[in-house]
């Protein structure tokens, strides 16, 4: 027995009384795996099934807002969720805001919350009652987001009840509402509007913050500083390598989703972690061709000994890039050097690209989903757009090491299959595909939103099984203890067997729908509805 114990993995737990056994027990700190953005977990010891109605394998619920669309991140005893306001937490936050929540891991109670007014001024620069849907990333006490407003900011871990501290310390103008709001900003297609700084309220009067409040450390305004246009809402989940922040700036069409009305700004950029300094950018010229926006987030990985950083613009095109080295210069920006670049659409259109709005047969592609790496292929999924595009999608295994030779250069390839540089295999989904690929063990799982979930042979492309689902995949699927875990926009959660062969572990209704992903730390298992955070995990029955 002593031997026995000897060879139990780090981080194994034991208990007595026979639940939870040997869990592998870790944070889960960012989307997907560090930095392959795989939507696997090394959790052991998750349930097969739940239930909130009984409280079965339910450990805690805590209260969300009514919507939310960014997925729980779980580091050092917090869990970190973007919302809405619509169960205000604190009476001085009233109406439609933007809602980040710190909760305690043991109990789901608030700790704290970054709550954000909502842009007035255009609809479609931030989309009422979505609340904040960039997924958190966190390392050490500093916590790193996009909020509703276009900014990045990085959070102090331990919120406004330790002290305020800086440089930022305008949290009080930041989450004052100006006078204008209250009335939810119409929907004018093709109105003039420009996306403005938040203005303080005409009589002067700020919100006291308090010890339930976010502590900004800095901030930096994608609309103000990296000039984007902002439209619907960030989906950032930002990269962390080494001091610099890669993020994708969400930058996207206007109000008659017909113009780019920022054709130079940056698709993805870098920033300094410890100051929020713009260090780079790329210099692809994306900014005309992206058909709705730019959603993607960026994955790293080494291939052939070499480091790279892959982002999927909002025109369809994969980029590898090379991570930054030294900081340049104060006042200037690097421009990021591209290794490759992979079009996975080659003969979608390619100019004046809005003419083929609402055109449901031809358009080009986009791609929400991350780029997922393991073993140097790169699994993407991507098509016409979900209320803009064709009914067209598909998933991508592209070979990386085809563009990493020793001495190679940039080099486009037209990705046309047979023949296209790079391109392993394409497997075709149905309709359109807002879910990031999970990979495991030779299996590649995906959902979409013609409503079926996919298991690939990840060697060849095959469909090993699929399997009808109730509503659209906006979440991904996620692994882990040999599971797949998926909730769908219908409120339906299932539990699948990650095997070759089909198996349903459990198919739950859940009474509202769900975009973000489940994820596992510490041995339980986090799944968000609109409304509710529920924390899993096996209990006695
Ligand atoms: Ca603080
Ligand atoms: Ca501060």
């Amino acid at each position: 027995m002593q031997r026995k114990l000897l060879f139990l993995p780090l981080g194994c737990c034991l208990t007595v009384g026979g639940w939870n056994p040997c869990a592998f027990a870790a944070d889960q700190p960012q989307w997907g795996e560090a930095w392959s953005r795989n939507m696997v977990s090394k959790e052991r010891g998750l349930p097969d099934t739940f239930d909130p109605k009984t409280g079965r394998n339910i450990k805690w619920t805590a209260k969300l807002g009514t919507q939310t669309h960014s997925t729980p991140i779980i580091a050092k005893g917090r869990i970190y969720i973007g919302t809405n306001n619509g169960e205000p937490r604190d009476p001085k936050h009233q109406g439609d805001r933007g809602v980040f929540m710190c909760l305690d891991e043991k109990t789901g109670h608030l700790l704290w919350q970054l709550v954000v007014p909502k842009r007035d001024e255009d609809a479609y620069m931030d989309w009422p009652n979505m609340g904040m849907s960039s997924t958190a990333t966190v390392e050490g006490a500093r916590v790193y987001l996009v909020d509703n407003r276009g900014a990045v900011v990085c959070l102090d871990a331990n919120g406004l009840a330790n002290g305020n501290e800086g440089p930022f310390r305008d949290e009080a103008a930041y989450m004052t509402p100006p006078s204008t709001a209250g009335s939810p900003p119409r929907q004018v297609i093709g109105a003039e509007t420009r996306p403005e700084p938040l203005h303080p309220p005409a009589d002067g009067k700020l919100l006291e913050p308090g010890p339930l409040d976010a502590d900004i450390l800095w901030k930096f305004d994608l609309v103000a500083d990296a000039g984007i246009w902002p439209h619907d809402a960030a989906h950032s989940s930002i990269l962390i390598h080494g001091d610099y922040l890669y993020l994708n700036t969400a930058s996207g069409v206007d109000n008659t989703h017909k113009r780019i009305r920022a054709p130079d700004a940056p698709s993805l950029i870098v920033l300094d972690k410890r100051t929020g300094r713009l260090l780079a950018r790329d210099d692809e010229h994306i900014g005309p061709t992206i058909f709705h926006n730019t959603w993607s987030s960026p994955s790293l990985a080494k291939v052939n000994g070499r480091l790279l950083i892959f982002f999927c613009g909002g025109n369809g095109v994969v980029y590898g890039f090379q991570p930054v080295g030294a900081p340049p210069p104060a006042g200037e920006v690097l421009k990021l050097k591209k290794v490759f670049q992979f079009d996975c659409d080659p003969t979608a259109p390619k100019t004046d690209v809005h003419k083929f709005n609402s055109n449901r047969r031809e358009s080009p592609s986009n791609i929400f989903g991350l780029p997922v790496f393991l073993r140097d292929r790169l699994y993407v999924a991507g098509g016409g757009d979900l209320w803009w595009g064709k009914n067209e999608a598909w998933l991508k295994c592209i070979d990386v090491m085809a563009f990493t030779r020793p001495g190679g250069h940039p080099r486009p390839s037209d990705g046309s299959g047979a023949g296209g540089e790079g391109l392993v295999w394409s497997y075709p989904l149905e309709k359109h595909v807002m879910s990031s690929p999970a990979v495991k063990d030779g299996l590649v799982f995906i959902a979409d939103c013609g409503r079926t979930f996919h298991c690939v042979d990840a060697k060849t492309g095959q469909r090993l099984w699929t399997h009808e689902i109730k509503g659209e995949a906006w979440a991904s699927p996620y692994v882990a203890d040999g599971k797949v875990y998926l909730g769908t926009r219908s409120g339906s959660f299932y539990v699948f067997a990650a095997s070759r062969a089909k198996r349903v572990l459990a198919e739950l209704e859940l009474g509202n729908p769900i975009s973000a992903t489940a994820t596992a730390a510490n041995g339980v298992l986090y799944v968000a509805t609109m409304s509710d955070l529920f924390a899993v995990q096996k209990r006695p029955e």
